[in-house]
């Protein structure tokens, strides 16, 4: 498999609802697209930065700029065996793994194309559907399997309480984005009595002691996001104690395969894992459904349908809400849906093609 040629491009897509994180509010989404030509076939690829340097240090900027100058250079026109040859040369450039994450799942879409299976399969999935949950700042949303309230210091006690008192019973989680310190063990513990699933990532990214000094002060589970950017992450979280679930996305850990070692990591120690999700566009999202089929992705994940971030979605078929909060899993070869090539060209604002 050569990579012949790479077309990066940044789309201006508006989100139909603003979405807000302890970050501030975003109206629109730039998704940075790739178009991997591959043995005279186009593959394409979403890298899942942010506009902004606040999830990730990565944003469109600097995944644009790693591309050009150091990955794209590193393997077009090389005959690629497989994932491991496309790791290898990817190795020198340190993180940036939403830069490497987006050509390397383009690739592994690409491969399973080429041995004829749909992507799902030829992961290793298991499901023909995945469980969905939706990531919301304050209206409700119905169909979901469960439901994901953003939370920040001076919205998060009386924001949880006023959901599930009017909720009882729904499976609800919340996400901090890191918007807490260790000083406020005592206040977080005040959410124990909501009966969350799980805290995600209440601390800063690197801070995996005090997850695990926070994990024994609060009965909530805590789930690690921004703090995994690797296997070796999850597994010294593991070790610590920082966590008892994982959110993998695989844009933020570089890919499919090291997703998988994660899943693998979590699997072994008795840990449920689930799919993130960055607000992608449909390509984005194909890539997430698929992970999410892979055995030990046990809890719903933020795998919300095309139409509850697009008016129109770039793939075709669009993802869809089903009966019981699932999304089907595509079945045909390769990424499973055709992108809508003519809609993409109206939406994109930068191009540049990266020869040999
Ligand atoms: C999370 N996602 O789980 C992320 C946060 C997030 C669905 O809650 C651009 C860049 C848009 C980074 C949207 C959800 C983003 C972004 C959401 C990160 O923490
Ligand atoms: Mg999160």
């Amino acid at each position: 498999m050569k990579i012949e040629a790479v077309e990066l491009r940044v789309l201006k897509m508006r989100l139909l609802k603003p979405f807000r994180t302890s970050f501030g509010v975003q109206q629109d989404r730039y998704p940075l697209l790739v178009r991997l030509d591959i043995d005279g076939r186009s593959q394409w690829g979403e890298c899942v930065a942010g506009e902004g340097p606040w999830y990730s240090y990565e944003t469109v900027e600097t995944a644009w700029q790693v591309l050009k100058g150091y990955l794209l250079p590193a393997v077009i026109g090389r005959d690629l065996a497989n994932v491991d040859a496309l790791e290898t040369l990817f190795a020198p450039v340190r993180g940036h793994h939403m830069a490497k994450a987006c050509i390397e799942m383009a690739f592994t879409a690409a491969l399973a194309e080429h041995a004829r299976k749909p992507l799902a399969k030829f992961l290793g999935g298991v499901r023909d559907r995945v469980e969905t949950g939706v990531s919301i700042g304050a209206s409700l949303a119905q169909g979901y399997r469960r439901i994901k309230v953003k939370i920040e210091p001076g919205w998060d006690v009386m924001a949880l309480g006023a959901v599930r008192e009017r909720y009882p019973e729904i499976t609800l989680m919340a996400d901090a984005n890191a918007a807490y310190g260790l000083d406020d063990a005592a206040h977080l513990a005040q959410l124990d009595r909501f009966g969350l699933l799980m805290l995600e990532q209440p601390l800063a990214a690197g801070d995996l002691v005090d997850h695990a000094s926070l994990q024994r002060q609060i009965r909530t589970p805590i789930c690690l996001d921004e703090s995994i950017e690797s296997a070796r992450d999850a597994r010294q979280a593991l070790q610590l104690g920082a966590c008892q679930v994982i959110n993998i996305k695989p844009g933020r850990v570089g890919g499919f395969a090291e997703s998988r070692r994660i899943h693998d990591i979590a699997a072994n120690a008795g840990v449920p894992v689930w799919c993130g999700g960055m607000l992608e566009t449909g390509i984005g999202r194909a890539c997430n459904v698929a992970l999410a089929t892979l055995p030990n992705f046990r809890l719903p994940g933020d795998i919300s349908a095309s139409d509850r971030y697009w008016a129109e979605d770039i793939v075709e078929p669009p993802f869809t809400l089903q009966r019981g909060g699932t999304v089907a899993v595509p079945t045909r070869w390769g990424l499973g849906v055709r992108v809508k090539v003519d809609l993409v060209e109206r939406l994109t604002v930068r191009r540049e093609l990266i020869g040999s």
